[in-house]
């Protein structure tokens, strides 16, 4: 038997699941670049996390995959429209990252930012408590290369551009500074269950 999330052929008038203004894309899973997708292997992928800790750390592939493993499994929301139910990720949570580099209590927020250079700002309290991972899982699978592989990050609370794939670290500030879409408009939390798609929704 097939489970389904609505009626099967009638239209969907309700999905509790769903935040406002968005759809279920079933399988499919659409890729959202405005970048080039980079050519970077585990050998040469790093994560970061700098700016206001107290100590600035970077780790290689193999000693990220010596923190405790991780795995979310639940929806992710595209501002786009398109959400995903029931996806599943494995990586690290960024807890374990922060743990290490122990953000001064001055920090309230990051800049998030990729091997290929986009960035995406995210309050810290949206990173910390269990919300926020570096993945390089997929279903069980490495993540493909073109969804963020090696390794991305991963708020699924949030829309899904503060994922910045293809990670290369996190700066940690005392005040918000917009990344690539919060600098073209979007706004600056971004949190779907309250529609915040642009700035000043
Ligand atoms: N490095 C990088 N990360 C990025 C983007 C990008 O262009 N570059 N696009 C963002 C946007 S707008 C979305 S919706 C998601 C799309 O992720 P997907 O292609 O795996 O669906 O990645 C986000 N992370
Ligand atoms: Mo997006």
């Amino acid at each position: 038997m097939n489970v389904t999330r609505g009626f099967t052929g009638r239209p969907r008038v309700h999905n509790p699941g769903l935040p406002p203004g968005q759809y279920d894309a079933g399988d499919d899973w659409p890729v959202l670049s405005a970048e080039v997708t980079p050519d970077l292997s585990p050998a040469d992928w790093t994560f970061r996390v700098d700016g206001l800790v107290e100590q600035s750390r970077t780790w290689d592939w193999d000693e990220a995959h010596e923190l405790p493993s991780s795995a979310y499994e639940g929806d992710i929301h595209c501002v786009t429209s398109w959400s995903k139910f029931g996806v599943r990720f494995a990586g690290v949570s960024l807890d374990a990252f922060l743990a290490e580099a122990r953000p001064l209590a001055s920090a309230t927020h990051a800049v998030a930012y990729a091997h290929t250079g986009y960035t995406t700002n995210l309050p810290l309290a949206d990173l910390t408590g269990g919300r926020a991972w570096i993945v390089w899982e997929y279903d069980g699978e490495p993540l493909p290369a073109e969804h963020g592989g090696p390794a991305r990050l991963l708020v699924p609370h949030l829309y899904f551009w503060k994922s910045a794939k293809w990670v290369a670290g996190l700066t940690l500030l005392d005040h918000d500074e917009p990344g690539f879409w919060e600098q073209n408009g979007y706004h600056a939390r971004g949190n779907p269950w309250e529609e915040q798609r642009y700035a000043g929704d």
